[in-house]
């Protein structure tokens, strides 16, 4: 199954792809920076061997591919995981030099690289030279006897990167270099095929009074156009703490939204993360599933720990009012604990992890969309105000 601009899908058709991650029609031919897809997630992990095995266990996810010392990578470890169209890619550094151990010492477990798969590498670099950007990579081609790949990154926010890929004339597993890997977890019996089936979106933090500048950087160099949904003064001073701004491609399969911090009432939660991530970086990422309630079920099953929103959010008769009739029981999301929200377009049904690592940085949403291209803006307060109660757990409110 190949989408309009001939992407490749796995196994998630386009209709499901376009009703899970809320696609929208566009004209790809004026596109000055057409990206087809998300093509990896990127992580640097302390340990990228157990890392990886966690995302096996906890998120269903499969391996697919390796990379490391006993195939010619001696430098790190990288591990490539698959869930449908959304590929995890997981590094660690293996000799004491290696400069993955540099990016781990400063800011943590990371994303290092949101890569894009992108059909013109060249015209790409081309354009975002001409608007500016920071050319890390200057276009290659890397090749094995699974084809060639042809590659280029620039800069983003913090030391988080965009590598493009061009991967048309390539087969193999992920990259050249790379080697097929099969799961090295046996999954539970009758556990569903995965848990969820696309990113839907990648968020990122920035420093304060720099929002503005990273959406115009999207703007500008990557020809991503704002979204609707964004939080402005007043949300942010009443309660939230953050102000926020969305970009997308196009056709909305690549959404960026962009935090900064505000001076409200309490400790702005982009704060502790810029505290502790040491500078800018990807806050959360937004994963598509079409059963959220089997998801987080079997997610928290396996030790992930979930955001608890007050039995009061399912009781607020405004809230029943606005959101009218959902594929289940409003009681059933108070079990589980799920957020739901509703807008011209539809609904959706969301859930936001704790941190997953040792610092208060990384964490995961579950997303469900019927129709809905927002991003949950009505649970906003329930939302922020379960990341202040985590905060103050912690130690930093
Ligand atoms: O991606 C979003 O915009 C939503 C809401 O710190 C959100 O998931 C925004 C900021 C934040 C947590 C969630
Ligand atoms: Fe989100």
């Amino acid at each position: 199954m190949t989408d309009t601009l001939g992407e490749k899908l796995d196994d998630v058709s386009f209709d499901q792809l376009k009703q899970l991650v809320g696609l929208v029609e566009y004209d790809a031919s004026t596109d000055p920076f057409p990206v087809k897809s998300m093509d990896a997630i990127v992580f640097v992990s302390g340990n990228a061997t157990q890392t990886a095995l966690f995302y096996q266990s906890a998120f269903g996810m499969q391996l697919i591919a390796y990379s490391g010392p006993e195939n010619g990578n001696r430098e790190y470890k990288s591990f490539v995981l698959k869930s449908g169209s959304a590929r995890f890619v997981i590094n660690g550094g293996v000799t004491p030099d290696s400069a993955l151990l540099d990016h781990h010492r400063k800011h943590g477990d990371g994303v290092v690289d949101l890569a894009l798969e992108v059909a013109d590498v060249d015209r790409c670099i081309e354009h975002a030279r001409a608007k500016g950007a920071t050319v890390l990579e200057e276009p290659n081609d890397v090749s094995d006897e699974h084809g060639t790949v042809r590659r280029a990154a620039i800069a983003t926010y913090g030391e988080t990167r965009h590598t493009l890929i061009d991967r048309s004339r390539y087969n193999g597993p992920y990259l050249p270099g790379y080697e097929a890997r099969e799961s090295t977890i046996r999954r539970p019996e009758g556990a569903p095929k995965r848990l969820f089936q696309a990113v839907d979106h990648c968020v990122g933090n920035v420093e304060l009074g720099k929002m503005d500048e990273w959406v115009e950087f999207y703007n500008r160099v990557m020809g991503f156009v704002n979204m609707a949904e964004f939080v402005g003064d007043d949300i942010a001073t009443e309660y939230s703490a953050l102000m926020s701004k969305v970009v997308s491609n196009g056709n909305h399969r690549v959404k960026f939204p962009l935090n900064e911090p505000a001076i409200a009432k309490k400790k702005s939660q982009i704060d502790e993360y810029l505290e502790y991530y040491d500078g800018a970086g990807c806050q959360h990422i937004a994963l598509a599933t079409n059963d959220v309630i089997r998801t987080v079920t079997a997610m928290r099953e396996a030790g992930v720990e979930f955001l608890d929103a007050p039995d009061s959010y399912y009781e607020d008769p405004e809230l029943r009012a606005r959101i009218g009739e959902v594929r289940v029981p409003i009681e059933t999301l108070k079990e589980h604990k799920i957020l739901v929200d509703r807008d011209e377009d539809g609904y959706l049904l969301q859930i936001f992890s704790k941190p997953i690592g040792d610092r208060p940085t990384v964490f995961y949403e579950l997303i469900e969309r019927h129709g809905s291209l927002g991003f949950g803006k009505g649970n906003f307060k329930a939302l922020f105000e379960a990341i202040e109660r985590e905060q103050e757990r912690r130690g930093n409110l």
